[in-house]
């Protein structure tokens, strides 16, 4: 099987190329990745005679067209993730999240090759602190953030090209991921390289929000779950119940550290910040068999505290000017 990865060299893209590799050694993998500030080359170095690592927009038709066309299925990851970033500048998000997913979709609608986008629970909005609900397919969009807003937009899109144009698509997702090779400027990489720095950690606001963790090992077997026996058209959440408030987080990596628990400054808040997201993962689990495998989140966080420990030269370079540019909103 040919599997085209957009955003492999980014966090969960870089993941589930060694996945597939791991798992699935009859794929041949090629990325197309803009290798923005997101990427990082390193991720993929253990296996990059293994890969084609194409560097390209995927907002660029001319970029993706024959790529495409050289593909059994495509898997788009490929996008501006950090919803802080997309507060300060929103315009790379309209066209990578936006334009980026037309682009692909108009290539595999051209030459009729299976996709399935990447898409987040975010799109759903948030629920409130004490609200027993959790999202299902069947709750309505209402994003909160720029950022947010843009994937959403992208998974309408593919809804319509299904719908309109027969094309063979899935949308799958996720509640929030953590692992190996997360750029530290998202919340737990942050707060494990701060320590690993002698920086104490930030938690923004009073630490209530709620975020339901994914292992994202867990979210890539999903992922080749519903490649293998997704039907198209559908879409699928995938969340491992795994409810946490970020002062709860915060703590427990601290505890696994040695540091004490108070040892963190409380921060300026995120604008518009989202309180609480819950997937109900029901229909992957009852229709398609999926599970999750890293159901401790305190195992998953010690070995992703290993990995940030044992892989300095990966993060180091990068932290002085991620720690600046937060400095400068009081972040
Ligand atoms: P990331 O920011 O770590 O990586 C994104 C990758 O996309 C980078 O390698 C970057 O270079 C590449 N990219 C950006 N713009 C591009 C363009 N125009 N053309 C080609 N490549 C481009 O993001 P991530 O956390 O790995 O997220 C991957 C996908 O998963 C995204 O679609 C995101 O919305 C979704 N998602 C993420 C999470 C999470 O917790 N991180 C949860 C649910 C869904
Ligand atoms: O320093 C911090 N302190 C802090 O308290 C940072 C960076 C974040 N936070 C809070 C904000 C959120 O409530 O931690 C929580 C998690 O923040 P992020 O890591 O920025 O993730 P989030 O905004 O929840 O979005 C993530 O999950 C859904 C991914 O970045 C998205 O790409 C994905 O769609």
């Amino acid at each position: 099987m040919r599997v085209l990865v957009t955003g492999g060299a980014g966090f969960i893209g870089a993941n589930f190329v060694h996945y597939t590799l791991a798992n699935r050694p009859e794929a041949r993998i090629t990325v197309l990745d803009a290798l923005t500030y997101a990427a990082n080359e390193a991720s993929l170095a253990p296996v990059i005679d293994r890969i084609r690592l194409v560097p390209g927009d995927v907002a660029d038709p001319e970029a993706v067209d024959g790529l495409v066309a050289d593909s059994d299925v495509v898997v788009h990851f490929a996008a501006e993730s950090h919803n802080d970033n997309s507060l300060r500048d929103p315009s790379p998000f309209v066209r990578t999240n936006v334009v980026g997913t037309f682009t692909i979709l108009e290539a595999v609608r051209r030459h009729g090759v299976r996709m399935h986008h990447i898409s987040t629970d975010e799109v759903y909005g948030d629920l409130e602190l004490d609200d027993p609900a959790k999202f299902t397919p069947q709750t309505p969009y209402n994003p909160s953030s720029p950022y947010s807003s843009t994937k959403a937009g992208s998974d309408l899109l593919v809804r319509a090209w299904v719908r309109s144009f027969g094309v063979h698509a899935t949308i799958s997702n996720c509640s929030n991921n953590y692992g190996p090779y997360q750029h530290i400027e998202k919340f737990i990489p942050r707060q494990i390289t701060n320590v690993l720095s002698g920086i104490r950690p930030k938690l923004y606001g009073a630490g209530e929000n709620v975020r339901d963790w994914i292992h994202v090992d867990d979210h890539n077997a999903a992922v080749w779950t519903i490649v293998d026996k997704g039907r198209p058209g559908e879409t699928y959440l995938i969340g491992a119940d795994g409810e946490r408030n970020n002062k709860d987080v915060l703590e427990l990596i601290l505890e696994l550290m040695g540091k004490p628990t108070d040892w963190y400054d409380r921060v300026t808040d995120r604008a518009g910040h989202d309180l609480r997201y819950a997937i109900d993962s029901t229909k992957l689990r009852t229709e398609l068999g999926w599970q999750p495998r890293y159901t401790d989140l305190r195992a998953g966080l010690r070995q992703t505290i290993d990995w940030y420990a044992g892989n300095r030269a990966w993060w180091e370079p990068a932290k002085q000017a991620v720690e600046a540019r937060y400095a400068e909103v009081g972040q």
